[in-house]
């Protein structure tokens, strides 16, 4: 039985990898372990303690916040604040960066990047949600600003996600690899279940919302119609799979291969999908498990951040299907 490694452990195990490490980060990613317990104690009980629905307010993005986004958002605002590792935060529910360290002695060296509750429209159906992380640091040699937020994804030192589904799974990656640890309740530990997860190089899952069709790109368009082509190897085409929870969606395509777009569409001509906390974090761990991640044309660890919560297509998944998409992009973008 005690064959169990939980995160903690794992964390430790892994420290010995940066040889500089102070256990500052082994710490802030015990902070977020710790504040994923607590939030999926209230995901997993939602329409039993008045959680479902809308709390009746909006956030920057325009959207109504759920009460689960709200409570979800201060829980690890509230972990990150206590752990100490963290000077700011930046989050999907709030407009603003907000400065964790009150004393500008307190020498916390990391920002964290969060989404707290991804697909949150997902709760009062029951169907799965999740929180994305991204972890920079601090570049400025005194008190962290903005700029020290607005750093490329390449510049990441972590990334991950909890998924909370049919078990709950915390995913991450430091840049060597990803692996992935499922929550045993009985002990409320995040055990490694998933070690070294590697993406196939190709598949046949394609997660789009395709009721945006006739306001994709036509590369999208021809993609799309390329995946609904009759495969004469395997005599079937495409599986199509769309939850609503871009973690959910990218979780299923890291496990079994497939392809994940959110592209320009009418609503949302940047896209919808934002970079600093969806983006940039799922790209990075896409590309540690062997995957690619592009806005249809450009690396979108590459792209260079203007602002906070600003948002682009995403195009992300098995390497062969990325590289199929983006060249339909362009044989489209040269035609019209
Ligand atoms: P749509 C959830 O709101 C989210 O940010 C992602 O998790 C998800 O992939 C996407 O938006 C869903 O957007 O327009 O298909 O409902």
């Amino acid at each position: 039985m005690n064959n169990v490694k939980t995160l903690g452990q794992f964390i430790i195990e892994k420290q010995a990898d940066f040889p500089f490490a102070k256990g500052e980060l082994s710490r802030l990613l015990r902070d977020l372990g710790i504040a994923a317990k607590i939030v999926n104690r209230e995901v997993n009980k939602a329409g039993l303690v008045n959680m479902l629905g809308s709390a009746g307010s909006g956030n920057i993005q325009g959207e109504n916040q759920q009460k689960l986004d709200v409570y979800a958002n201060e829980q690890f605002i509230a972990a990150l604040k206590h752990g100490g590792e963290c000077c700011i935060v930046a989050s999907e529910e709030n407009e603003e960066i907000q400065y964790l360290d009150t004393d500008v002695s307190t020498d916390a060296s990391y920002i964290v990047a969060i989404d707290p509750l991804d697909g949150s429209s997902n709760i009062d159906v029951n169907i799965a949600v999740g929180t994305i992380f991204s972890i920079f640091r601090k570049r400025s040699s005194s008190r962290a600003t903005l700029d020290d937020v607005l750093q490329k994804g390449t510049c990441q030192v972590a990334a991950g996600y909890i998924i909370y589904g049919s078990s709950t799974m915390l995913v991450y990656t430091t840049g060597k690899g990803v692996n992935g640890f499922t929550l045993d309740p009985s002990i409320g530990e995040f055990c490694l279940s998933h070690p070294q997860m590697e993406i196939p190089a190709n598949g046949k899952l394609i997660s789009i919302n395709e009721g945006n069709y006739v306001h994709f790109p036509e590369g999208v368009k021809n993609f799309i119609k390329y995946c609904q082509a009759e495969d004469l190897s395997t005599n079937r085409p495409f599986t199509s799979r769309y939850t609503g929870a871009m973690v959910a969606d990218i979780h299923r395509i890291l496990i079994k291969g497939g392809i994940f777009i959110y592209p320009a569409t009418a609503a949302y001509r940047n896209g919808k999908l934002r970079l600093m906390y969806e983006c940039n974090p799922m790209a990075m761990i896409v590309e540690q498990a062997g995957g690619k991640a592009t806005d249809g044309h450009h690396r979108i660890l590459d792209l260079e951040p203007q602002m906070l919560h600003q948002r682009t297509p995403v195009f992300i998944g098995s390497s062969e299907l990325v590289i199929k998409a983006e060249l339909m992009m362009e044989a489209a973008d040269f035609v019209y």
